[in-house]
């Protein structure tokens, strides 16, 4: 059956893969199932048609057959439970893999994100600098407690898992803040993932979209 996801018709990082299509991408390629990209623009995503099937107006959509789906830690859930490859057979490491998932999107992520809304949204603000220095300091009391759970392991819980693969690409989302260069450990643990041809292969297809080439996954 046809996967089809949506991105951005013009993504604001120019190509970089900070957009959240970039973690199913990636997810579909570790897996080796082929995709259709729809591009949207953002006037699109605000129609009552895309809101039929993203109810908050945004990308990453995912639709195979009868199956709609909005959230990108659901989509790559499911990806990761419906193909071998992202998940352990062992029930126990498995839902071990469920919960890096978890602790990548509500623990990790929501400081980056809320750096990105200090630094470019609310830097005309007179208490920016002072929100973006907290803002900063809950990320490096996160980032340094899971450098040292990370320890010099490859990857979070035994093999690569889809808990890596979203933890890399929230950590992905500090790049040009240098706030990683503190944790040698977990910089190399994103060139570890960065380096993946999986993850390659998602990066070109949504820079492709930038250059011109063909955006089929
Ligand atoms: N929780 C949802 C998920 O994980 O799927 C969040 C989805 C989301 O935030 N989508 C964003 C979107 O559609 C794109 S990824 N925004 C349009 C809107 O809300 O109107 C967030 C994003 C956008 C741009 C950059 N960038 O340019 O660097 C990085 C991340």
């Amino acid at each position: 059956m046809t996967i089809t996801i949506t991105a951005f018709e013009r993504s604001p990082d120019g190509g970089k893969g900070l957009a959240r299509d970039m973690r199913v991408r990636w997810a579909l390629e570790e897996v080796g199932q082929p995709y259709d990209v729809r591009l949207v623009s953002f006037s699109e995503m605000k129609q009552p048609e895309y809101r039929a099937l993203h109810p908050f107006g945004q990308i990453p959509v995912y639709q195979e057959g009868d199956l709609t789906l909005f959230e990108s830690g659901a989509i790559v859930l499911h990806i990761a439970e419906c193909h071998p490859g992202l998940l352990p057979d062992d029930a126990n490491a498995r839902t071990r893999a469920i919960m890096w998932i978890f602790a990548a999107l509500n623990t990790v992520e929501p400081p980056i994100v809320d750096r990105d809304i200090a630094e470019y949204l609310e830097n005309d603000q007179t208490w920016s600098q002072q929100r973006l220095r907290g803002v900063e300091k809950r990320i490096h009391d996160r980032l340094a407690e899971l450098s040292v759970r990370l320890g010099d392991a490859d990857w979070l819980d035994g093999g690569f898992s889809a808990g890596d693969l979203m933890m890399v690409e929230v950590l992905l989302r500090l790049q040009g803040s240098r706030m990683l260069e503190r944790y040698p450990n977990l910089s190399a643990y994103v060139a570890r993932a960065e380096a993946r041809p999986a993850f390659k292969r998602a990066f070109d297809a949504q820079l492709a979209v930038f250059t011109g080439s063909p955006t089929t996954g």
